[in-house]
């Protein structure tokens, strides 16, 4: 190009860029929306005080607020032109990252909880890349690691997944994995059926990603179980490690992973799994638990005994756990290949976690938690996908696990689920001669050595108890008691019937100061609870239904709500505001709706 072309290409990208930025600076300050974005404190009610330290991501030099993204148009280009492509390239969460501006916004954020059983909304106004809090215990960051660690082959097996939290997945690896040790990502399609999974997805990786993530079809929906073993018989790596496809790996989070692995190949190890909330996408730090099970052989978390935190490295030292989660772990390959893999004769979803569990324990393995290593996961409340003819494979695959490794006690299991009992479950006789094969021990000797914990029910349980480390969450403090008044109508929010009836709608009524059904409390998580009973929710997916009274869960999002500018009172999961539906019906409903300012959506705490 010749230098005059070259100056004028220039002041063309400037005149761009300068068009843009002004374009979005003026709707970004004139929106009455994004008026509300800035936390004005209203009359009557204590200002805005930012969620507890745990629901928010640590401020980093990349990050940004909501209302500057304008500032960080390129970021956006990092993306090329793909469709869907996520809207901003944003790293700080705000609490009202949710909101919801148009009928487009509703409908990524309604179709997103169909399909997938997460604010996809945010997401995508997320993009690829973030920065997530370090969760990690303060003396993670003076170990050192071996330099001649064994390279991994992160192996994410999908099936329907949300393209911007597939592609974040991929991304985080490669943000915060050392090259040397990452010897490539291997994605398996479980036979999607979204389109931007197929084409898009290529096409991206083809101009994005550097050559080290390949994809992999499957022609026909095989489950995650043999997704995974599909992906495994590819990679090349020394290490196999496995993710769900909606995961964020933190800093330094593969190599205390490798390190016991190089040291002991028979050492199987997980990350500890933290927390990204399904309504809010923020990313929180996970208790220190291990993994359990009960007889109905349904995974479960257990405090970790104090005999197994013991040691100069206390908290951040790696500890044994009974069972995995089963979504996130690392292994040697051959050792996964001589081990058995998984049972080819699970279907879609469910038990190969304990399955693998009690393989390693039975068959002379280690399985470690690693504290030091960090992995968020989005946890979902409900599975977005059924199986092929909708069997319930849990119970199929925990029928096969359960006939092959727990001997007499599978008995356990079929007290808890009689129905199953004579129920096929395939040919096993596979597995039963890899048990042979391996020499593996007897399940009482795992439940007696390994889980000593899971006979302790019955009338002696209470005695037994081990010492535990963690103790139950404290209550967030309340900020504000009184009654909760709409200025439309001058009428207060209260429960329909009974306030301690769960599900139960809210409705506005005349204001009585003697109504106890009428005094809310708004505590420093952002709850609204009513006569201290039950908590104002949204966790319906569509958020076109009604707020109910819920018990509390304690985790934020469709239970968290923030009063803003202009009153209003924004739902953080729905990303709208409450409002009452029709102010001349005296039967005075609420619902969400679009913020708007108006008085139908105005309300004020008064004590
Ligand atoms: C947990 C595990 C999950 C798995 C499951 C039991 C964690 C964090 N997650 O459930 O990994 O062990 O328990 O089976 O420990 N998928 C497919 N094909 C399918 C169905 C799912 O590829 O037919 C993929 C899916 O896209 C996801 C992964 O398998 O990446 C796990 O599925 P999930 O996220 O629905 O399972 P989750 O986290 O509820
Ligand atoms: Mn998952």
């Amino acid at each position: 190009m010749g230098s005059a072309t070259l100056r004028y290409f220039c002041y063309g990208c400037l005149f761009t860029s300068v068009t843009w930025t002004l374009l979005l600076f003026i709707y970004f300050n004139v929106s009455e929306e994004n008026q509300a974005l800035k936390h004005v404190p209203i009359k009557g009610l204590a200002p805005y005080k930012p969620l507890p330290k745990r629901f928010y991501p640590r401020f980093n030099r990349n990050s940004f607020q909501i209302s500057d993204r304008h500032k960080n148009s390129q970021v956006r280009s990092r993306f090329g032109n793909h469709v869907g492509e996520p809207e901003e390239g944003n790293s700080e969460l705000s609490p009202e990252m949710g909101m919801i501006f148009n009928e487009q916004d509703q409908k990524v954020r309604d179709m997103g909880y169909q399909k997938h059983s997460f604010n996809v909304l945010i997401s995508n106004r997320l993009g690829y890349h973030r920065d997530v809090p370090d969760t990690r215990d303060p003396k993670c960051e003076e170990k050192s690691y071996p330099s001649d660690l064994p390279f991994a082959s992160v192996v994410v097996c999908f099936y329907n997944e949300a393209f911007s939290a597939l592609l974040r997945t991929v991304h985080s690896i490669l943000d915060r994995t050392p090259a040397n040790l990452l010897h490539e990502i291997i994605l398996v399609d479980d036979n999607s059926e979204l389109v931007d999974l197929k084409n898009e997805l290529d096409e991206y990786i083809q101009t994005n990603l550097p050559s080290k993530v390949k994809v992999i079809r499957n022609e026909k929906r095989e489950g995650l179980i043999r997704g995974r073993m599909i992906g495994a018989s590819h990679a090349t790596g020394k290490v196999l490690v496995f993710l769900d496809s909606h995961c964020e790996v933190n800093e330094m989070w593969l190599q205390p992973l490798l390190t016991p692995i190089k040291e002991d190949r028979k050492t199987v190890v997980c990350p500890v799994i933290d927390i990204i909330s399904a309504d809010t996408l923020i990313y929180s730090s996970s208790p220190i638990v291990r993994g359990g099970f009960n007889w109905g052989l349904h995974f479960k978390w257990d405090p970790v005994p104090l005999s197994e935190m013991e040691g100069s490295e206390g908290a951040s030292s790696p500890f044994k756990s009974p069972t995995m989660a089963g979504g996130l772990f690392a292994m040697d390959k051959d050792y996964f290949n001589e081990l058995g893999q998984y049972d080819a004769g699970m279907d879609i979803w469910g038990g190969e976690n304990l399955e693998i569990s009690f393989r390693i324990w039975m068959c002379g393995g280690t399985l470690l938690i690693i504290p030091c290593s960090r992995v968020g996961h989005i946890f979902r409340k409900r599975r977005p996908y059924g199986s092929p003819k909708g069997l319930d494979t849990m119970a199929h695959n925990s029928l096969r696990l359960a006939h092959v490794w727990m001997d007499e006690y599978k008995e356990e299991y079929f007290a808890v689920r009689p129905e199953l009992r004579n129920r096929s479950y395939g040919n096993i006789s596979e597995r039963l001669s890899l048990r042979n094969k391996l020499n593996c021990k007897s399940f009482k000797w795992y439940l007696d050595n390994i889980y000593p914990e899971m006979q302790l029910s019955g009338p002696n349980a209470k005695k037994q108890q081990p010492v535990f480390i963690n103790k139950g969450p404290k209550r967030p403090k309340i900020q504000q008691r009184g009654r909760l008044f709409n200025l439309q109508t001058n009428k207060c929010l209260s429960a329909q019937g009974h306030p301690s009836q769960k599900g139960g709608l809210v409705v506005v009524k005349d204001c009585d100061v003697n109504d106890p059904n009428q005094i809310w409390s708004y505590n420093e998580d952002h709850e609204l609870i009513l006569s201290n009973l039950l908590c104002l929710d949204m966790s319906e997916t569509r958020s076109s239904d009604p707020p109910r009274l819920m018990k509390c869960h304690g985790s934020g999002g469709s239970q968290q709500w923030l009063f803003g500018k202009n009153n209003h009172l924004y739902q953080v999961s729905v990303g709208q505001c409450m409002k009452i539906v029709d102010p001349l019906n005296h039967k005075g409903y609420v619902a969400m709706a679009i913020c708007d300012g108006s008085a139908l959506q105005q309300w004020r705490f008064e004590s």
